[in-house]
């Protein structure tokens, strides 16, 4: 493997002799190196990106590179140093983003920044602040944004799509275990309606389409030694969706007191001080750029994604755990368990979260 390993990262133009190739992250959906080299010479990610999830890894990484291409523009001509504040992916020796190994796998570079940290948690307010005032600042990179994107993963946010996958699964049920999830069944259908008059407005245009990230999770954004927040990182799912997804998705992330594989579920609930700290900081950058209509979704749209996320993995667990790395049998359950009841604590709080928006929101603009 390492010797393997080695080769495909020779693949890639990269500056001095590799000293070592260690995985890195948990991601739950590809293979994640660090590629370390020498004194005076940067170090790089090494990705292997599973192509079971993404039927077309040249056209994510044309997204990627115009995305990125873009960002780096940006932030120079806003006096910021793009090596730090932007990603860079690196192309092979024929100046394609991405090499096909020996067996089909397909794989990616992109520098890695030093100096920097990512966290699985948010620990205090002013992380998830500045976390916010991350996705801010990306969403407003992009707002002049005008290239097409392909759609790397069909209807990844998509409740509607979403639903016509979930019918599927339980009319198959592949690996025989709905008989025992009634219960869990029950939580999905019953919110069912609601759920797809939310994104009935995306469809129509009342909600905007907007350039987003899709996977906006705490671990996804870079911060710096200071804690400020240098660059959002995977790339993968960038795509024109509404951007209330990555609204929804941080606080999904951020304002979890437990894991989002908490089997203790007393420790599982959405921290409101965490929830006004993201949003400030978020509203601080979007504020004078958003609609009316989407600053009055926001507060929704974190139930939304939350339950999006409670359907996905009781979905895969239906399916017999084809998407999500598991580490035990019955992980995709317990995610499921613990992402509802970061849900039911979202919807206990759902009224106040609303007052906080529109109050931070009139404050901002
Ligand atoms: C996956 O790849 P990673 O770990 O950053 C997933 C997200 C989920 C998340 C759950 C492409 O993100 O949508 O919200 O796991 N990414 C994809 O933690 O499905
Ligand atoms: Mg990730």
């Amino acid at each position: 493997m390492k010797e393997k390993l080695q080769r495909i990262a020779q693949q890639f133009a990269i500056q001095g002799a590799i000293s070592e190739i260690a995985p890195l992250g948990e991601g739950f959906i590809n293979d994640t190196f660090i590629v370390r080299t020498g004194e005076g010479t940067p170090d790089y990610i090494l990705q292997r990106k599973n192509k079971a999830i993404f039927p077309d890894v040249p056209a994510m990484m044309e997204n990627i590179r115009k995305v990125t291409e873009h960002i780096r523009k940006r932030v120079a001509a806003a006096g910021g140093d793009p090596e730090r504040e932007a990603m860079r992916i690196i192309p092979t020796a024929e100046g394609k983003y991405y090499h096909v190994d020996e067996d089909g796998e397909f794989w990616a570079v992109t520098v890695f920044i030093s100096g920097t940290t990512a966290y699985d948690k948010a620990d205090t307010p002013a992380l998830a602040r500045k976390g916010g005032e991350g996705i801010g600042r990306f969403q407003s990179q992009l707002s002049d944004f005008t290239e097409p994107l392909a759609e790397t993963i069909k209807g990844f946010h998509n409740i509607r799509h979403r639903f016509v996958q979930w019918d599927a699964s339980l009319k198959a049920d592949a690996a025989g275990r709905c008989k025992d999830l009634a219960e869990e069944i029950s939580w999905i259908e019953s919110r069912r309606e609601k759920m797809l008059d939310f994104w009935k407005k995306v469809e129509d245009g009342v909600i905007p389409t907007r350039v987003t990230h899709n996977d906006t999770k705490i671990n996804n954004i870079l911060f710096d030694e200071r804690g400020e927040v240098l660059c959002a990182i995977d790339l993968d799912t960038v795509m024109n969706s509404t951007s209330l997804n990555d609204f929804g998705d941080a606080i999904r992330s951020y304002t979890n007191t437990g894991a989002e594989d908490d089997r203790d579920l007393s420790k599982v609930s959405m921290s409101f001080d965490m929830f006004r700290a993201y949003t400030e900081g978020y509203l601080s950058q979007r504020a004078g750029e958003l609609t009316q209509v989407e600053i009055d979704h926001l507060a929704f749209s974190a139930l939304y994604i939350t339950y999006e996320q409670v359907l996905r993995f009781l979905m895969d667990y239906i399916d017999g755990d084809k998407y999500y790395k598991i580490k035990y049998p019955e992980h995709n359950l317990v995610r499921t368990h613990a992402q509802y009841a970061l849900l039911q604590s979202m919807e206990k709080q759902y009224d106040a979260m609303c007052a906080a928006v529109a109050e931070i929101a009139a404050a901002a603009r």
